[in-house]
Protein backbone atom coordinates (compact mmCIF):
# COMPACT_ATOMS: atom_id res chain seq x y z
CA UNK A 1 0.00 0.00 0.00
CA UNK A 2 1.35 3.15 -1.15
CA UNK A 3 0.99 6.00 1.80
CA UNK A 4 0.42 10.02 0.59
CA UNK A 5 0.54 12.74 3.18
CA UNK A 6 -0.09 16.39 1.98
CA UNK A 7 -0.33 19.24 4.19
CA UNK A 8 -2.41 22.77 4.22
CA UNK A 9 -4.42 25.43 5.70
CA UNK A 10 -7.60 24.79 3.64
CA UNK A 11 -9.04 28.38 4.64
CA UNK A 12 -11.90 29.60 2.13
CA UNK A 13 -11.32 25.63 0.05
CA UNK A 14 -11.65 26.56 -3.07
CA UNK A 15 -10.70 24.24 -6.07
CA UNK A 16 -7.28 24.84 -6.03
CA UNK A 17 -7.18 22.73 -2.89
CA UNK A 18 -10.17 19.98 -3.92
CA UNK A 19 -7.60 19.47 -7.17
CA UNK A 20 -4.65 19.54 -5.20
CA UNK A 21 -6.39 16.70 -3.01
CA UNK A 22 -7.57 14.72 -5.70
CA UNK A 23 -4.46 14.06 -7.27
CA UNK A 24 -2.61 13.30 -4.13
CA UNK A 25 -4.85 10.80 -3.85
CA UNK A 26 -4.40 9.70 -6.95
CA UNK A 27 -0.61 8.83 -6.06
CA UNK A 28 -1.07 6.51 -4.13
CA UNK A 29 -3.72 4.21 -1.84
CA UNK A 30 -3.77 5.82 1.31
CA UNK A 31 -4.01 9.77 1.76
CA UNK A 32 -3.46 11.63 5.09
CA UNK A 33 -3.75 15.18 5.72
CA UNK A 34 -2.38 17.64 7.95
CA UNK A 35 -4.29 20.63 8.42
CA UNK A 36 -2.39 23.29 10.35
CA UNK A 37 -3.39 24.20 13.45
CA UNK A 38 -4.45 28.34 14.33
CA UNK A 39 -1.33 28.28 16.51
CA UNK A 40 0.68 26.97 13.78
CA UNK A 41 -0.28 29.47 11.01
CA UNK A 42 0.69 32.01 13.46
CA UNK A 43 3.88 29.95 13.93
CA UNK A 44 4.74 30.13 10.12
CA UNK A 45 3.19 33.52 9.86
CA UNK A 46 0.02 32.67 7.61
CA UNK A 47 -2.32 35.86 8.20
CA UNK A 48 -5.88 36.64 8.29
CA UNK A 49 -7.18 32.58 7.98
CA UNK A 50 -10.92 32.75 8.26
CA UNK A 51 -12.01 29.03 8.59
CA UNK A 52 -11.63 27.72 12.62
CA UNK A 53 -9.78 24.32 12.46
CA UNK A 54 -12.66 22.30 12.72
CA UNK A 55 -14.31 23.62 9.48
CA UNK A 56 -11.06 23.31 7.74
CA UNK A 57 -11.08 19.86 8.82
CA UNK A 58 -14.78 19.37 7.91
CA UNK A 59 -13.60 21.07 4.59
CA UNK A 60 -11.42 18.17 3.19
CA UNK A 61 -13.44 15.31 4.85
CA UNK A 62 -16.09 16.61 2.25
CA UNK A 63 -14.15 16.16 -0.30
CA UNK A 64 -14.12 12.21 0.38
CA UNK A 65 -10.24 11.93 -0.61
CA UNK A 66 -8.85 11.94 2.74
CA UNK A 67 -8.34 8.57 4.45
CA UNK A 68 -7.00 10.32 7.40
CA UNK A 69 -7.24 13.69 8.84
CA UNK A 70 -4.17 14.95 11.42
CA UNK A 71 -3.56 18.31 13.04
CA UNK A 72 -0.81 19.80 12.04
CA UNK A 73 0.81 22.28 15.06
CA UNK A 74 4.26 22.51 14.99
CA UNK A 75 7.24 23.12 12.45
CA UNK A 76 9.29 20.09 12.19
CA UNK A 77 6.06 17.84 12.73
CA UNK A 78 6.12 16.32 8.84
CA UNK A 79 9.33 14.35 9.07
CA UNK A 80 8.22 13.07 12.54
CA UNK A 81 4.40 12.37 10.81
CA UNK A 82 6.41 10.55 7.48
CA UNK A 83 8.38 7.98 10.07
CA UNK A 84 5.11 7.54 12.37
CA UNK A 85 2.63 6.65 9.10
CA UNK A 86 5.35 5.18 7.16
CA UNK A 87 4.76 7.71 4.48
CA UNK A 88 5.83 6.68 1.09
CA UNK A 89 4.97 10.84 -0.90
CA UNK A 90 4.82 14.17 0.92
CA UNK A 91 3.30 15.85 -1.86
CA UNK A 92 2.44 19.13 -1.60
CA UNK A 93 1.45 22.57 -4.62
CA UNK A 94 4.27 23.68 -7.27
CA UNK A 95 4.03 27.14 -5.24
CA UNK A 96 6.60 25.42 -3.15
CA UNK A 97 8.50 23.83 -5.23
CA UNK A 98 12.18 23.70 -3.71
CA UNK A 99 10.76 24.24 -0.28
CA UNK A 100 9.90 21.00 0.89
CA UNK A 101 13.01 19.23 -0.92
CA UNK A 102 15.09 18.67 2.19
CA UNK A 103 12.33 15.47 2.89
CA UNK A 104 13.77 13.65 -0.10
CA UNK A 105 15.84 11.83 3.02
CA UNK A 106 13.08 10.69 4.40
CA UNK A 107 10.57 9.50 1.55
CA UNK A 108 9.66 11.06 -2.46
CA UNK A 109 8.62 14.52 -2.23
CA UNK A 110 5.97 15.18 -5.50
CA UNK A 111 5.34 18.78 -5.69
CA UNK A 112 1.71 18.52 -7.96
CA UNK A 113 0.99 21.68 -10.48
CA UNK A 114 -0.70 24.63 -8.39
CA UNK A 115 -4.05 25.48 -9.84
CA UNK A 116 -4.33 29.14 -11.82
CA UNK A 117 -7.63 30.15 -11.73
CA UNK A 118 -9.36 29.23 -9.17
CA UNK A 119 -13.01 30.95 -8.16
CA UNK A 120 -15.21 31.60 -5.02
CA UNK A 121 -17.79 28.90 -6.70
CA UNK A 122 -17.05 26.91 -3.62
CA UNK A 123 -16.82 29.28 -1.10
CA UNK A 124 -20.49 28.47 0.76
CA UNK A 125 -20.95 31.78 2.64
CA UNK A 126 -21.24 34.61 0.41
CA UNK A 127 -19.11 37.03 2.29
CA UNK A 128 -16.20 34.91 2.29
CA UNK A 129 -14.42 35.14 -1.11
CA UNK A 130 -10.62 34.65 -2.58
CA UNK A 131 -9.91 38.05 -4.17
CA UNK A 132 -7.81 37.42 -7.62
CA UNK A 133 -4.82 39.94 -7.62
CA UNK A 134 -3.19 41.01 -10.77
CA UNK A 135 0.41 42.51 -10.62
CA UNK A 136 1.53 45.30 -13.19
CA UNK A 137 4.95 45.32 -13.26
CA UNK A 138 7.89 42.43 -12.95
CA UNK A 139 10.63 43.70 -11.15
CA UNK A 140 12.31 43.17 -7.42
CA UNK A 141 9.12 44.40 -5.99
CA UNK A 142 6.61 42.57 -8.09
CA UNK A 143 8.86 39.59 -7.28
CA UNK A 144 8.34 39.82 -3.54
CA UNK A 145 4.62 39.88 -3.38
CA UNK A 146 3.75 37.10 -4.77
CA UNK A 147 5.63 34.68 -2.20
CA UNK A 148 4.08 36.99 0.74
CA UNK A 149 0.46 36.80 -0.63
CA UNK A 150 0.49 33.66 -0.62
CA UNK A 151 0.31 33.77 2.94
CA UNK A 152 -2.63 35.66 3.69
CA UNK A 153 -5.15 33.49 3.43
CA UNK A 154 -8.47 35.41 1.25
CA UNK A 155 -5.99 36.50 -1.81
CA UNK A 156 -4.61 34.44 -4.74
CA UNK A 157 -2.07 36.08 -7.04
CA UNK A 158 -4.02 35.39 -10.59
CA UNK A 159 -2.09 37.37 -13.52
CA UNK A 160 0.60 39.47 -14.81
CA UNK A 161 0.95 42.95 -16.63
CA UNK A 162 3.28 43.93 -18.96
CA UNK A 163 3.48 46.25 -21.79
CA UNK A 164 6.72 43.91 -22.67
CA UNK A 165 5.07 40.47 -23.24
CA UNK A 166 8.57 38.16 -22.79
CA UNK A 167 9.01 39.79 -19.79
CA UNK A 168 4.85 39.04 -18.39
CA UNK A 169 5.21 35.80 -20.16
CA UNK A 170 8.81 34.78 -17.91
CA UNK A 171 7.09 36.69 -14.86
CA UNK A 172 4.12 34.37 -15.45
CA UNK A 173 5.92 31.47 -15.79
CA UNK A 174 7.95 31.33 -12.60
CA UNK A 175 5.14 32.19 -10.48
CA UNK A 176 2.40 30.18 -12.35
CA UNK A 177 -0.09 32.95 -13.11
CA UNK A 178 -1.27 34.04 -16.59
CA UNK A 179 0.51 37.11 -18.56
CA UNK A 180 -1.16 39.94 -20.13
CA UNK A 181 -0.11 42.49 -22.05
CA UNK A 182 -3.08 44.10 -22.89
CA UNK A 183 -4.41 45.87 -20.05
CA UNK A 184 -8.26 45.57 -20.61
CA UNK A 185 -7.96 41.87 -20.77
CA UNK A 186 -5.80 41.97 -17.32
CA UNK A 187 -8.47 44.16 -15.37
CA UNK A 188 -10.67 42.20 -16.65
CA UNK A 189 -9.95 38.70 -15.06
CA UNK A 190 -8.81 40.46 -11.64
CA UNK A 191 -10.00 41.70 -8.78
CA UNK A 192 -7.75 43.49 -7.41
CA UNK A 193 -4.51 45.47 -8.57
CA UNK A 194 -1.31 45.71 -7.01
CA UNK A 195 0.81 48.52 -9.14
CA UNK A 196 4.32 47.69 -8.59
CA UNK A 197 5.54 49.34 -12.15
CA UNK A 198 8.59 52.24 -12.61
CA UNK A 199 7.01 55.49 -9.95
CA UNK A 200 6.45 57.28 -13.02
CA UNK A 201 3.73 54.83 -14.37
CA UNK A 202 1.94 54.92 -11.25
CA UNK A 203 -0.72 57.50 -12.09
CA UNK A 204 -2.26 55.65 -15.14
CA UNK A 205 -1.92 52.70 -13.88
CA UNK A 206 -4.00 53.37 -11.04
CA UNK A 207 -6.40 55.44 -12.77
CA UNK A 208 -6.89 52.98 -15.55
CA UNK A 209 -7.50 49.62 -12.77
CA UNK A 210 -9.80 52.47 -10.43
CA UNK A 211 -12.12 52.97 -13.77
CA UNK A 212 -12.34 49.52 -14.88
CA UNK A 213 -13.49 48.90 -11.11
CA UNK A 214 -10.58 47.40 -9.33
CA UNK A 215 -9.62 48.03 -6.10
CA UNK A 216 -5.94 49.07 -5.65
CA UNK A 217 -2.78 48.51 -3.87
CA UNK A 218 0.26 50.83 -5.42
CA UNK A 219 3.82 50.84 -4.49
CA UNK A 220 5.40 53.94 -3.12
CA UNK A 221 5.69 57.20 -4.05
CA UNK A 222 2.00 56.59 -5.46
CA UNK A 223 2.14 60.18 -7.32
CA UNK A 224 4.80 62.74 -7.44
CA UNK A 225 1.90 65.03 -7.64
CA UNK A 226 -0.69 66.22 -5.15
CA UNK A 227 -3.75 67.04 -7.47
CA UNK A 228 -2.97 63.25 -8.94
CA UNK A 229 -3.11 61.67 -5.79
CA UNK A 230 -6.64 64.02 -4.83
CA UNK A 231 -8.01 62.87 -7.97
CA UNK A 232 -7.05 59.18 -7.47
CA UNK A 233 -8.58 58.97 -3.84
CA UNK A 234 -11.66 60.98 -4.94
CA UNK A 235 -12.29 58.82 -7.66
CA UNK A 236 -11.80 55.76 -5.36
CA UNK A 237 -14.15 57.06 -2.62
CA UNK A 238 -16.61 57.98 -5.58
CA UNK A 239 -16.72 54.51 -6.56
CA UNK A 240 -16.42 52.70 -3.20
CA UNK A 241 -13.11 51.47 -4.06
CA UNK A 242 -10.34 50.60 -1.70
CA UNK A 243 -7.50 52.34 -2.76
CA UNK A 244 -3.89 52.18 -0.54
CA UNK A 245 -0.49 53.38 -1.08
CA UNK A 246 1.92 50.58 -0.32
CA UNK A 247 4.26 51.84 2.35
CA UNK A 248 5.01 48.69 3.91
CA UNK A 249 6.12 50.22 7.19
CA UNK A 250 2.88 51.88 8.06
CA UNK A 251 1.38 48.74 8.07
CA UNK A 252 3.91 46.67 10.19
CA UNK A 253 3.16 45.93 13.80
CA UNK A 254 6.04 47.22 14.83
CA UNK A 255 5.99 50.52 13.76
CA UNK A 256 2.47 50.98 15.12
CA UNK A 257 3.61 50.27 18.65
CA UNK A 258 6.08 52.25 18.38
CA UNK A 259 3.99 55.10 16.98
CA UNK A 260 1.79 54.18 19.96
CA UNK A 261 4.43 54.56 22.77
CA UNK A 262 5.83 57.29 20.87
CA UNK A 263 2.35 59.55 21.08
CA UNK A 264 1.77 58.22 25.02
CA UNK A 265 3.17 61.02 26.75
CA UNK A 266 6.38 58.79 27.77
CA UNK A 267 8.55 60.64 26.00
CA UNK A 268 6.49 64.07 27.00
CA UNK A 269 5.85 66.11 24.08
CA UNK A 270 7.76 65.52 20.66
CA UNK A 271 10.03 68.00 19.52
CA UNK A 272 12.17 66.62 17.12
CA UNK A 273 12.02 63.91 14.32
CA UNK A 274 15.05 62.48 12.68
CA UNK A 275 14.48 59.80 9.84
CA UNK A 276 17.05 58.19 7.85
CA UNK A 277 17.32 55.77 5.20
CA UNK A 278 19.94 54.88 3.07
CA UNK A 279 20.85 52.25 0.49
CA UNK A 280 24.19 51.76 -1.68
CA UNK A 281 23.02 51.65 -5.85
CA UNK A 282 25.29 50.43 -8.88
CA UNK A 283 25.56 53.34 -10.77
CA UNK A 284 24.26 51.89 -14.08
CA UNK A 285 20.67 51.16 -11.85
CA UNK A 286 17.90 53.00 -12.94
CA UNK A 287 18.15 54.70 -9.51
CA UNK A 288 20.85 56.35 -10.62
CA UNK A 289 20.43 56.82 -14.21
CA UNK A 290 17.23 57.91 -14.30
CA UNK A 291 17.28 61.57 -14.81
CA UNK A 292 13.92 62.77 -13.89
CA UNK A 293 12.14 60.01 -11.92
CA UNK A 294 15.79 58.39 -10.31
CA UNK A 295 17.81 59.50 -7.45
CA UNK A 296 17.20 59.12 -3.67
CA UNK A 297 14.50 60.86 -2.68
CA UNK A 298 11.93 59.89 -5.31
CA UNK A 299 13.17 56.62 -4.22
CA UNK A 300 13.38 56.19 -0.46
CA UNK A 301 11.95 59.10 1.16
CA UNK A 302 8.36 57.48 1.69
CA UNK A 303 9.58 55.60 4.42
CA UNK A 304 11.18 58.59 5.74
CA UNK A 305 8.83 61.09 5.73
CA UNK A 306 5.92 58.29 7.13
CA UNK A 307 7.21 58.90 10.80
CA UNK A 308 7.16 62.79 10.42
CA UNK A 309 3.45 63.08 9.07
CA UNK A 310 2.14 60.46 10.94
CA UNK A 311 3.54 62.46 14.46
CA UNK A 312 3.91 65.94 13.63
CA UNK A 313 1.04 65.90 10.41
CA UNK A 314 0.91 67.94 7.28
CA UNK A 315 0.37 71.35 8.42
CA UNK A 316 4.61 72.21 8.58
CA UNK A 317 5.30 75.91 8.17
CA UNK A 318 8.23 74.89 5.92
CA UNK A 319 10.48 72.69 3.96
CA UNK A 320 14.04 72.92 2.21
CA UNK A 321 15.58 70.68 0.49
CA UNK A 322 19.72 70.15 0.96
CA UNK A 323 20.93 67.76 -1.94
CA UNK A 324 23.98 66.21 -2.93
CA UNK A 325 23.65 65.64 -6.79
CA UNK A 326 25.54 63.21 -9.29
CA UNK A 327 27.25 64.60 -11.80
CA UNK A 328 24.34 63.65 -14.00
CA UNK A 329 21.89 65.76 -12.13
CA UNK A 330 20.47 62.86 -10.48
CA UNK A 331 20.29 63.61 -5.95
CA UNK A 332 22.70 61.35 -4.51
CA UNK A 333 21.78 62.00 -1.08
CA UNK A 334 18.72 64.45 -0.02
CA UNK A 335 17.92 66.08 2.99
CA UNK A 336 14.47 67.39 3.65
CA UNK A 337 14.26 69.56 6.88
CA UNK A 338 10.59 70.17 7.89
CA UNK A 339 9.70 73.12 10.44
CA UNK A 340 6.46 72.84 12.59
CA UNK A 341 5.33 75.58 15.17
CA UNK A 342 5.55 72.11 17.29
CA UNK A 343 9.04 71.32 16.30
CA UNK A 344 11.33 70.01 13.59
CA UNK A 345 11.96 67.06 11.21
CA UNK A 346 14.44 66.04 9.00
CA UNK A 347 14.04 63.50 6.60
CA UNK A 348 17.16 62.17 4.86
CA UNK A 349 18.00 59.25 1.93
CA UNK A 350 20.65 58.54 -0.03
CA UNK A 351 21.68 56.35 -2.85
CA UNK A 352 25.02 57.08 -2.92
CA UNK A 353 26.32 58.34 0.19
CA UNK A 354 25.91 56.08 3.21
CA UNK A 355 24.47 56.89 6.38
CA UNK A 356 23.65 55.48 9.62
CA UNK A 357 19.63 54.40 8.75
CA UNK A 358 18.03 55.53 11.95
CA UNK A 359 14.61 57.01 13.55
CA UNK A 360 14.80 58.92 16.32
CA UNK A 361 12.03 61.04 18.06
CA UNK A 362 12.91 63.60 20.53
CA UNK A 363 10.73 64.65 23.52
CA UNK A 364 10.27 66.59 26.10
CA UNK A 365 11.08 63.76 28.49
CA UNK A 366 13.16 61.23 26.68
CA UNK A 367 13.70 59.94 23.68
CA UNK A 368 12.89 56.69 20.71
CA UNK A 369 15.96 55.67 19.05
CA UNK A 370 14.97 52.64 16.02
CA UNK A 371 17.82 51.41 14.65
CA UNK A 372 17.88 50.58 10.73
CA UNK A 373 16.15 48.42 9.52
CA UNK A 374 13.72 51.05 11.38
CA UNK A 375 11.48 50.87 8.65
CA UNK A 376 10.96 46.91 8.83
CA UNK A 377 10.66 47.77 13.02
CA UNK A 378 11.21 44.41 15.20
CA UNK A 379 13.32 46.60 18.50
CA UNK A 380 13.42 50.05 19.44
CA UNK A 381 14.20 51.30 22.91
CA UNK A 382 12.93 54.63 24.76
CA UNK A 383 15.95 56.54 26.81
CA UNK A 384 15.71 59.27 29.54
CA UNK A 385 17.83 61.64 31.46
CA UNK A 386 18.48 58.90 33.47
CA UNK A 387 20.96 57.47 31.40
CA UNK A 388 20.41 53.91 33.44
CA UNK A 389 16.53 53.57 32.53
CA UNK A 390 16.29 52.34 29.07
CA UNK A 391 12.78 50.41 27.86
CA UNK A 392 12.58 48.00 25.50
CA UNK A 393 10.32 47.05 23.22
CA UNK A 394 10.11 44.40 20.29
CA UNK A 395 7.75 43.18 17.86
CA UNK A 396 7.29 40.10 15.13
CA UNK A 397 8.39 41.18 11.24
CA UNK A 398 7.51 38.36 9.09
CA UNK A 399 8.94 37.81 6.16
CA UNK A 400 9.36 41.22 4.01
CA UNK A 401 6.67 42.42 5.90
CA UNK A 402 4.53 43.48 2.55
CA UNK A 403 1.82 40.35 3.69
CA UNK A 404 0.87 43.28 6.26
CA UNK A 405 -0.19 45.86 4.11
CA UNK A 406 -2.03 42.70 1.65
CA UNK A 407 -3.73 41.83 4.93
CA UNK A 408 -5.26 45.30 5.91
CA UNK A 409 -5.96 45.81 2.01
CA UNK A 410 -8.03 42.53 1.95
CA UNK A 411 -9.99 43.78 4.93
CA UNK A 412 -10.97 47.23 3.52
CA UNK A 413 -12.06 45.28 0.53
CA UNK A 414 -13.78 43.55 2.64
CA UNK A 415 -15.81 45.96 4.84
CA UNK A 416 -13.23 46.19 8.08
CA UNK A 417 -12.15 49.47 8.33
CA UNK A 418 -10.00 49.16 11.22
CA UNK A 419 -6.58 49.43 9.46
CA UNK A 420 -7.54 52.82 7.64
CA UNK A 421 -5.61 55.30 9.86
CA UNK A 422 -2.46 53.32 9.39
CA UNK A 423 -1.95 55.45 6.36
CA UNK A 424 -4.88 57.41 5.38
CA UNK A 425 -5.64 59.15 1.75
CA UNK A 426 -4.82 62.91 3.40
CA UNK A 427 -1.44 61.57 4.52
CA UNK A 428 -0.61 59.90 0.61
CA UNK A 429 -1.85 63.32 0.01
CA UNK A 430 0.87 65.15 1.80
CA UNK A 431 3.50 62.85 0.88
CA UNK A 432 2.75 63.50 -2.61
CA UNK A 433 2.77 67.60 -2.55
CA UNK A 434 6.13 66.83 -0.52
CA UNK A 435 7.50 64.60 -3.71
CA UNK A 436 5.63 67.42 -6.04
CA UNK A 437 7.61 69.95 -4.09
CA UNK A 438 11.11 68.74 -4.33
CA UNK A 439 10.63 67.73 -8.14
CA UNK A 440 9.69 71.42 -8.58
CA UNK A 441 12.71 72.39 -6.54
CA UNK A 442 15.18 70.25 -8.53
CA UNK A 443 13.27 71.71 -11.63
CA UNK A 444 11.79 68.32 -12.42
CA UNK A 445 8.36 69.39 -13.17
CA UNK A 446 7.47 72.44 -15.06
CA UNK A 447 3.71 72.76 -13.80
N1 LIG B 1 -2.84 24.94 -3.76
C1 LIG B 1 -2.92 24.74 -5.15
N2 LIG B 1 -3.43 25.72 -5.95
C2 LIG B 1 -3.84 26.90 -5.42
C3 LIG B 1 -3.77 27.12 -4.04
C4 LIG B 1 -3.26 26.11 -3.23
O1 LIG B 1 -2.53 23.67 -5.66
N3 LIG B 1 -4.31 27.85 -6.24
C5 LIG B 1 -2.28 23.88 -2.90
C6 LIG B 1 -1.08 24.31 -2.06
O2 LIG B 1 0.11 24.25 -2.82
C7 LIG B 1 -1.10 23.30 -0.94
C8 LIG B 1 -2.60 23.04 -0.73
O3 LIG B 1 -3.25 23.49 -1.94
O4 LIG B 1 -0.49 22.09 -1.36
C9 LIG B 1 -3.13 23.78 0.48
O5 LIG B 1 -2.90 25.17 0.28
P1 LIG B 1 -3.04 26.18 1.52
O6 LIG B 1 -4.29 25.92 2.23
O7 LIG B 1 -2.77 27.54 0.98
O8 LIG B 1 -1.90 25.72 2.51
P2 LIG B 1 -0.38 26.12 2.46
O9 LIG B 1 -0.16 27.42 3.13
O10 LIG B 1 0.11 25.97 1.06
O11 LIG B 1 0.28 24.99 3.41
O12 LIG B 1 2.34 22.93 6.31
C10 LIG B 1 1.47 23.58 5.42
C11 LIG B 1 1.93 23.32 4.04
O13 LIG B 1 3.26 23.67 3.98
C12 LIG B 1 1.19 24.06 2.92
Amino acid sequence: MVKVITYGTFDLFHEGHYRLLQRAKALGDYLIVGVTSEKYDIERGKLNVVDPLLTRMENVKKTGFADEIIVEETLGQKINDIKKYSVDIFTVGSDWTGTFDFINDFCKVVYLERTKNISSTMLREQNKRILKAGIIGTGRIANRFIPEAKLVSGISAQGVYNPHKESAEAFARKWEIDAYDDLKSFCRDVDVVYVASPHQFHYEYVKFALEHGKHVLCEKPMVLRREQAEELFAYARQHQLILVEGIKTAYCPGFEKLLGIACSGTIGTIRYIDACFTKLENAGSRELTDEKYGGSFTELASYCLLPIIKLFGYQYDDIRFDIIHDKNGVDLFTKASFCYSKGIATATCGLGVKSEGRLLIAGTKGYIVVEAPWWKTTYFEVHYEDVSRVDKYSERFLGNGLRYEIKDFINMINGDDKSRFKLTGEESLAIAEIMEKFMHDEKRLHV
